[in-house]
């Protein structure tokens, strides 16, 4: 039986909560789905348990998280076809932890003899978004049934990741090459808002508006892209612990707070500590400063391109603040989410600062 005919009954006995609308949306963006799935992987997906999705029309469960049907049969080519070099570094977060930034710093600092930050004007960040410059794994290289040719990668290779830790490792060649591993964390209502008004600003518009109390059972439930997100975080934050020259863990409102200070244990980390003439000629600053939340989202390439699949960059850039979330959560919401947060990541030592 064709898979389509399968997911539009079980959509339509088991996830009755759509409108008639709302479904015939889903069902024409699940055949977009689809489209470019194997074989294999539609049949996978049959076994596989799945709740309805944020912004697709289900999330399946594989390999302990939930994504879409596009990101597993994306991952399943990394995982079979990826080679690593020890050389390697991954940058490896949850979906709006602040990627982004963190793909523009980290290609600054490693590219800094390549590419000037003092005398900028010809930097590549100043004309590509941070997603055209290091690449997903999952959306970009071995998307759409692809296998890369990594070949011709300047050497070190950057990459980077929302696979969580235990996906990543189930990658031969990653466990045996051990590449660095950058892991940037966010506090979970801050990333929950993020969330919420990405999926919104994507959603086709012949679909009604994300209700925010239904997004928020579903990410209390765990059922967000790659989460849940305790589990996403332990992963790495627990691999750091135990290997810290292997995975350097940041947190958002930290690089928020004193940018400086964290790129230089950033650089060391990987290896190309700033010297202290560069840190008199500013250049630590300087890559800050390019970063920057203000800088980057006024750039053209921002306002009007887009990078990962159909995505406007715009919507990369909301706002960039530590505590928005003050503005939308109620306190019940704010205490239901902080007992979640207690109880997961209780004894793990993983805080976070909840404003700025
Ligand atoms: P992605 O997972 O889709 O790649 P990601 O970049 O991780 O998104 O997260 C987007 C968040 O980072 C947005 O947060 P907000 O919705 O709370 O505003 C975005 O504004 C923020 N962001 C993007 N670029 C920067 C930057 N240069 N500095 C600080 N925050 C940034």
């Amino acid at each position: 039986m064709p898979s389509s005919t399968v997911t539009t009954t079980s959509m339509a006995v088991t996830h009755g909560h759509y409108t008639k609308t709302q479904f015939v949306a889903a069902k024409i963006e699940d055949d977009e789905e689809e489209k470019f799935l194997t074989q294999e992987c539609k049949e996978l997906l049959l076994c596989l348990p799945r709740q309805k999705g944020w912004r697709t029309p289900y999330l399946y469960e594989f390999q302990g998280f939930w994504c879409q049907p596009k990101e597993i049969q994306a991952i399943l080519s990394f995982q079979n076809h990826f080679i690593s070099q020890e050389s390697d570094v991954i940058l490896a977060t949850i979906p709006k932890s602040g990627t982004t930034w963190l793909k523009g710093l980290v290609f600054s600092i490693m590219n800094r003899k390549r590419f000037d930050v003092i005398d900028s004007k010809a930097h590549p960040l100043l004309h590509s978004n941070p997603h055209d410059l290091v690449p997903f794994f999952e959306y970009k290289l071995y998307s759409n049934n692809q296998i890369p040719d990594l070949s011709k990668f300047p050497d070190p290779r950057l990459f980077a990741t929302h696979i969580p830790f235990n996906s990543l490792m189930l990658q031969e060649s990653i466990k045996n090459a051990s590449p660095k591993i950058v892991y940037l964390c966010r506090n979970p209502l801050d990333t929950f808002i993020s969330s919420w008004h990405f999926v919104n600003n994507l959603r086709p518009k012949s679909l009604p508006p994300f209700q925010m109390e239904e997004a928020f059972k579903m990410y209390c439930d765990g059922i967000i892209g790659f989460g849940p997100f305790w589990k996403h975080m332990l992963g790495y934050w627990n691999e750091s612990l135990k290997h810290p020259n292997g995975v350097l863990l940041l947190r958002y409102e930290e690089m928020r707070e004193d940018t400086v200070s964290n790129l230089k244990e950033l650089a060391k980390f990987l290896g190309c500590p700033f010297s202290v003439e560069e840190e008199k000629e500013g250049v630590i600053k300087e890559i800050a400063k390019l970063c920057s939340f203000d800088k980057m989202k006024n750039l053209e390439v921002n306002k009007s391109g887009k990078s990962i699949k159909n995505f406007e960059n715009k919507h990369l850039f909301r706002k960039g603040e530590v505590g928005d979330w003050v503005n939308y959560l109620s306190p019940s919401m704010v205490e239901q989410l902080s007992q979640i947060m207690e109880e997961k990541l209780d004894g793990s030592g993983l805080t976070f600062k909840l404003f700025s």
